[in-house]
């Protein structure tokens, strides 16, 4: 999986957490581009896992990465036509380097193993393992959401992949919606009768199942790290230079699917609208690079840099900054300390296939004085989620309200809504979420195997 010098993101926390339970085998790509025809995959072992990586060369990392991943696929699966850009050069680099996974990734399996492949950027990987024979359980996880039909049209090679997923004994999705929208593209493609009302998905010979899997988090582990980190140097200071002003935390990769600007327009509406809280209130936004290399990020970047400037230079003072944003990277430990800290935790993507982030914010709580989550209704968390304060982010004066609700809400409130959160967090927890998916990938073959994953 890439890993450039970017931000971890949910793959990275999520899966291997869940591997080093199971134990089994990384493969994916480790992150560095070369010049040359990538060679064998580099494998060590660390904490029972074992990673194999390799290495994508600079043009495929520029066509396939930046180009038909994370500029076409990326934009399209979260409803933002406007940022995409179709090339048939990127769908032939995307072809290509799923090959040289599917034959990188074909010696290291065992007969009795299990292939679990992760998101959008390996999707025809299932069907090209097929071609060269592989004839264990393979399962998908799509971590973004899935575009209905109507929008998935709009890319040329939709039908191919469409196909591509059916290739796969298990697929996937975050929430209802994300299954839904499949649905209709298997419709479209294969007719309403293709569907069967136990989930399962019949083209040509294949049966595939298809299901709601929402990725949880690791409640307890979350709780110790959370409590402890308030404990290090790097929190402590945080909270004293609050110099006891209300905290709201925003914790994101720099995306413009994160609803960044929308967020920092709401906060400077409700410095607007609720005067009464300029000097009481700092709002620390972490959000580190990520994805540099693709235009659209280069714009949001700069569309951010104004809006924080304006805010803090039209209601700042010499001893108060309102918003403090941070291009920096954080231990996860550290921004959980931060999270546990926060009177308020800002979670408004415009589109997201769950936001770990905010299920993070409500396991870091301190249960006897929890603070207040905000949360975008287009979050796929917000299905689970439903005590939060839900909001459309695009309605930043309803965001400036929930943002004062939650700074006045009374104790006895906080507290019920989180509990109904934790409780819902407990049930469905990351070894929950994994143990399900494997259930159903090994089901599909009434078999006990080992896993491998490709992210
Ligand atoms: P992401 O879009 O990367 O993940 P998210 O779910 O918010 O987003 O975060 C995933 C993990 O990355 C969390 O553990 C979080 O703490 C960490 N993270 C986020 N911002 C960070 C930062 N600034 N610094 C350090 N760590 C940070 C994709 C999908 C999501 C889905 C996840 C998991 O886009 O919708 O929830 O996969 O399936």
């Amino acid at each position: 999986m890439p890993r450039k010098s970017t931000a971890p993101g949910g793959l990275a926390v999520g899966i291997l957490n869940a591997l080093k339970r199971t134990g089994g085998l990384w493969f994916g790509w480790g992150g560095e581009t070369t010049q040359h025809e990538p060679g064998e995959p580099d494998i060590h072992i660390r904490a029972g896992v074992t990673y194999a990586t390799i290495e994508l060369r600079q043009v495929e990392y520029e066509l396939y990465y930046n180009g038909y991943a994370n500029n076409l696929l990326w934009p399209l699966f979260h409803y933002f036509l406007r940022d995409m850009r179709y090339s048939a050069e990127e769908r032939d680099a995307y072809e290509n380097v799923n090959r040289i996974f599917a034959q990188r990734l074909l010696p290291l399996l065992q007969p009795q193993d299990l292939v679990w492949v992760h998101d959008y950027h390996l999707i025809p990987l299932g069907r090209l393992l097929r071609e060269s024979g592989l004839r264990q359980p393979i399962g998908f996880f799509l971590h973004i959401p899935f575009p209905n039909i109507e929008m998935l049209r709009v890319l040329p090679a939709y039908a191919e992949l469409l196909r591509d997923l059916t290739h796969y004994d298990v697929v996937g999705f975050q929430t209802e919606n994300d299954l839904r929208a499949f649905h209709s593209g298997i419709e479209h493609l294969f007719g309403h009768e293709a569907i069967r009302a136990d989930n399962r998905i019949r083209v040509g010979d294949r049966l595939l199942h298809a299901d709601v899997f929402p990725i949880g988090v690791d409640v307890e582990a979350i709780q110790s790290q959370a409590t402890a980190a308030m404990q290090t140097d790097v929190v402590k200071r945080m909270v004293d230079s609050l110099m006891s002003r209300a905290l709201m935390v925003g914790v994101d990769r720099l995306d413009y699917s994160k609803g960044l600007v929308e967020r920092f327009n709401a906060y400077q509406q409700f410095l607007e609208t609720y005067p009464e809280n300029r000097g009481h209130i700092t709002y620390i936004q972490i959000a580190p690079l990520s994805r540099t290399d693709v235009r659209a990020y280069a714009n949001m970047r700069q569309a951010l840099e104004q809006v924080a400037g304006r805010t803090n230079g039209r209601f700042g003072d010499t001893d108060w900054t309102p918003i403090r944003y941070l291009n920096r990277n954080f231990p996860h430990t550290t921004l959980l300390g931060f999270l546990r800290a926060a009177n308020v935790g800002i979670v408004t993507p415009l589109r997201d296939g769950m936001n770990l982030v905010a299920k993070e914010f409500v396991a870091a709580q301190d249960p006897d004085n929890p603070g207040v989550l905000i949360l975008s209704t287009l979050a796929g968390a917000a299905r689970e989620l439903s005590t939060a304060l839900l909001v459309n982010p695009y309605d930043t004066r309803t965001v400036s309200h929930a943002m004062q609700a939650a700074l006045e809400m009374p104790l006895p409130e906080r507290r019920e809504r989180h509990t109904a959160m934790l409780e819902v967090l407990r049930r469905n927890d990351l070894s929950a979420w994994a143990r399900r998916f494997i259930d159903a990938l090994e089901q599909s073959a009434g078999m006990q195997a080992h896993v491998r994953v490709a992210g």
